[in-house]
């Protein structure tokens, strides 16, 4: 406890209590930040409104990242509230789930730009505005999978997003480093979300992962806020640019 104290971010991609965004949010909250959430459209603003209240957040408004304008108005409302930022978790990512099982090789151009927008693009998108209110240097984190690293059955174009994701982290933890902003991802094992039940024969690989995980066990959306309050937080205060699995161990055996 305390150990984000004085800490002010904001949290995008809670769509519901099994979000990985929210689990995040809970391990913030209880270790002291004050927190603001979004929401994508009116259907996840009834969803999102009760959960910020349990935490005590501010709810910073519609925002979705294929709308620039709505992206604006969410950091004018956190500047005209908090002046500055010191944290942003993108915890966001679309595909049309058509294009999650079966071959990559028939990924459709359309799917294809719209999983990179909303996917990967946002990053960038978010971590410009992001920037221009994190006055006292901070902390950016975002999710990615490892998909984006090997094959994984049915992953298909979201692999490749990710594989891009995971350059962006890079690239943008260069372009900030200089104003004391730190860019991170967090691979997480499979979690059954939302947007995990559009991945074809979901099922399979959390038991595959079970299996083969050096801890034989998945992960839980509060165990992802754990590790990600380290990264979120001044423990990490010289870490950048870096992709943090917190998978069991699958990785080392994947
Ligand atoms: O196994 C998993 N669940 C893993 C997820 C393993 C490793 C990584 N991840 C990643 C996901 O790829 C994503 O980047 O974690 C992130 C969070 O995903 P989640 O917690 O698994 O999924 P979910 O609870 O569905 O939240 C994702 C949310 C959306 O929910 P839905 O399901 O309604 O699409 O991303 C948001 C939305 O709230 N989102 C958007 N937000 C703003 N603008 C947009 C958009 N255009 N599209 C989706």
């Amino acid at each position: 406890a305390g150990l984000m104290k004085g800490k002010r971010g904001v949290i995008l991609g809670v769509a519901n209590n099994r979000s990985i965004a929210w689990g995040i949010a809970k391990a913030c909250a209880d270790a002291g930040a004050e927190l603001a959430l979004t929401y994508q459209g009116e259907a996840l603003k009834k969803r999102v409104e009760p959960l910020a209240s349990e935490l005590g957040a501010h709810v910073a408004g519609h925002c979705d990242v294929t709308d620039p304008a709505s992206m604006d108005a969410v950091f004018a409302d956190l500047e005209e509230r908090w002046g500055k930022i010191d944290f942003l978790v993108h915890a966001i990512a679309f595909s049309d789930k058509e294009e999650l099982t079966g071959r990559f090789v028939n990924t459709t151009r359309e799917n294809f730009c719209r999983t990179m927008e909303i996917s990967v693009y946002s990053l960038a998108a978010l971590a410009r505005r992001a920037e221009a209110i994190m006055n006292d240097g901070g902390s950016i984190l975002t999710l990615t999978y490892y998909g984006a690293e090997k094959v994984m059955p049915h992953y298909n174009v979201m692999g490749v997003a990710k594989a891009a994701l995971e350059a962006s982290v890079r690239y943008l933890a260069v372009d900030l480093g200089g104003r004391g902003i730190r860019v991170n991802a967090i691979s997480a094992g499979p979690i059954k979300t939302l947007a995990a039940s559009g991945i074809g024969d979901f099922r399979y690989i959390l038991k595959w992962n079970e299996y083969n995980a050096p801890l034989k066990r998945t992960v839980t959306t509060d165990e992802v806020g754990a590790s990600a309050l380290y990264l979120l937080s001044d423990l990490s205060v010289a870490v950048t640019g870096e992709v943090h699995h917190v998978d069991s161990g699958y990785h080392t055996v994947g």
